[in-house]
């Protein structure tokens, strides 16, 4: 087995977003490798969320650990991969030059790992600095005595504006969307809670692989509409106050299938916001207008609101103030007017999904290319594999649950099906898997039939493709109706019954 890594290290994700403020949005006890029992006992996270570089710190340990690096190349990019229908193998080309023969391909490139830095005019003429917040530089960012623009409010924005805000002396945060953001309460866990988690690992193992997302919260078995106003808001408050996915995972049943219900759950963040924050102008500016709650990903913030509550914050909303129309020497300008910077900070997301797949540059049977086969969308069998692509798998790839998930749960769902498969595939002598066209199809029309019974479509967002120009509007992840679990059992029966929908050779 030969891994390739474009970075120096481990780590991906945890590697590349070191903006001020990054850290994950899963809680650290259910965020971690549930194969190394040993270590869920020792390994000590020192907050419920824990940050960036103390991830990466966990991550290099694994790896160390299990000594994995020997396996990877480090600072090598996978540049092309072609399928020899005549060899039945794999040439895989990096950019170092080399090209190596292989039966499979595994594609763990990572749902979100495709800077998006939008093509804005006038960028080449900005006499400041300018940075994507997932390729942050190493050494850190000084914005002491800085005017700084921030564009995007997404979950990464929702993160760095409070940092920054604290240091810069100006900060100016370009809005286009915004976002239902729901406390994350970070702090430090309760000792005793620790303890209990670490006794009841395996039952939390079980719990987290059944679950809707991954998280131990679940759904309340009941329409918004049927509980009581009174009782709604007991709700409502038991989860803010919970903090984190609690909201979105553990709310009514029917909150991303009716707009009704919905509206009853998007009210009560909105009047959230508006006590948060002081200027009712700024405060109707961060309250969304255009997609319902939960449609978009969901950020966790920590002061968020109240960051706008400071002297030296602005926010600039296209809707109301103006779109940013062009990058000028001295920094933005929006609505007609020019804001000036020292430093502009993109948190302006990634191409999700297919993005890292297509820069991949695959080409399958008779020469067929994966941007060709998917240029109206994703099309995979299981979310797992794609038709005319034999013996390719990705991990937390389109049509999976992936981001809709606590995504190391569904990273190791993907890793031990795809490790049974070659290992079941070694042992009746078969060389090549592949998906059925007609498998691939009918999870495809399962993907969209599913989501478009949601209010998903509603958004544009990210999962829906529409962050990114050109992009054709698909929805890129699979929404099963008994989540990671369902999904789970889905891709099991598929492998206890011989692995169908795959021709195998
Ligand atoms: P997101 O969630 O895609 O947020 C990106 C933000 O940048 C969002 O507010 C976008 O507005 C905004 N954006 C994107 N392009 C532009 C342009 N051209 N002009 C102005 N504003 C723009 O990415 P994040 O990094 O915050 O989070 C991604 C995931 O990473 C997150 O969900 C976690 O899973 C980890 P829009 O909403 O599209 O109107």
């Amino acid at each position: 087995m030969q891994v390739y890594e474009e970075a120096e290290t481990v780590g991906s994700t945890w590697y590349w977003n070191r903006y001020p403020g990054a850290r994950c949005d899963s809680e650290a006890y259910i965020y971690c490798f549930t194969w190394d029992k040993q270590l869920l006992q020792e390994w000590e996270w020192s907050e419920r969320y824990p940050e960036q570089p103390e991830i990466l710190r966990y991550l290099e340990h694994v790896a160390k650990r299990h000594d994995l690096r020997s396996n990877i190349q480090f600072n090598t990019r996978v540049i092309g991969a072609e399928f020899d229908a005549v060899t039945n193998l794999w040439k895989v080309q990096t950019d170092k030059g080399e090209e190596v023969t292989a039966c499979y391909v595994i594609a763990a490139v990572g749902p979100l790992s495709y800077a998006n830095t939008p093509q804005l005019n006038g960028l080449e003429k900005f006499n400041g600095r300018f940075y994507h917040t997932s390729r942050f530089p190493h050494a850190g960012v000084d914005f002491t005595n800085k005017r700084v623009a921030v564009v995007g409010t997404g979950a990464t924005a929702v993160q760095v504006v409070p940092e920054i805000a604290r240091s810069a002396t100006q900060l100016t945060v370009f809005q286009r969307t915004a976002n239902y953001c729901v406390p994350a309460r970070n702090g430090k866990v309760d000792p005793d809670l620790v303890k209990a988690r670490k006794a009841d690992y395996d039952g939390i193992i079980k719990r987290i692989r059944e679950s809707r997302g991954g998280f131990e919260h679940w759904p309340i078995r009941k329409s918004a509409l049927q509980a009581t106003p009174e009782e709604r808001e007991r709700e409502f408050d038991r989860m803010w106050d919970t903090g984190g996915f609690a909201f979105w995972a553990g709310n009514y049943q029917d909150i991303l299938i009716s707009q009704k219900a919905n509206d009853l759950c998007a009210d009560y963040i909105k009047r959230k916001i508006r006590e948060r924050v002081k200027d009712p102008i700024v405060a109707e500016k961060l309250i969304p207008k255009d997609h319902p709650y939960g449609t978009k990903r969901q950020p966790l913030e920590t002061n968020y609101y109240e960051t706008f509550n400071k002297d030296n914050v602005l926010l600039v909303d296209a809707s109301t103030d103006g779109a940013i129309e062009e990058i000028t020497e001295e920094g933005i300008r929006a609505g007609g007017k020019e804001y000036e910077f020292d430093i502009i900070v993109f948190a302006t997301g990634f191409d999700a999904l297919t993005g890292p797949l297509k820069a991949l540059n695959l080409k399958g049977r008779d020469g067929q290319r994966l941007d060709q086969a998917w240029a109206d969308g994703p099309h995979t069998y299981l979310g797992l594999s794609i038709a005319g692509f034999p013996n390719l798998f990705t991990i937390t790839g389109p049509q999976s649950p992936s981001v809709l998930s606590n995504v190391p749960v569904s990273i190791e769902q993907h890793v031990e099906w795809i490790t049974d498969c070659i290992d079941n595939m070694r042992k009746t002598g078969k060389a090549i898997i592949e998906a059925a066209q007609q498998a691939q199809d009918e999870w495809v029309a399962r993907v969209n039939q599913i989501v478009n019974m949601t209010l998903m479509p509603r958004a544009n967002s990210w999962y829906m493709g529409a962050n990114i120009a050109d992009k054709p509007r698909a929805f890129l992840a699979y929404l099963d109706p008994l989540g990671v679990g369902g999904y789970r059992k889905r891709c099991d029966e598929v492998a206890a019954k011989g692995y169908s929908g795959f021709t195998l050779a």
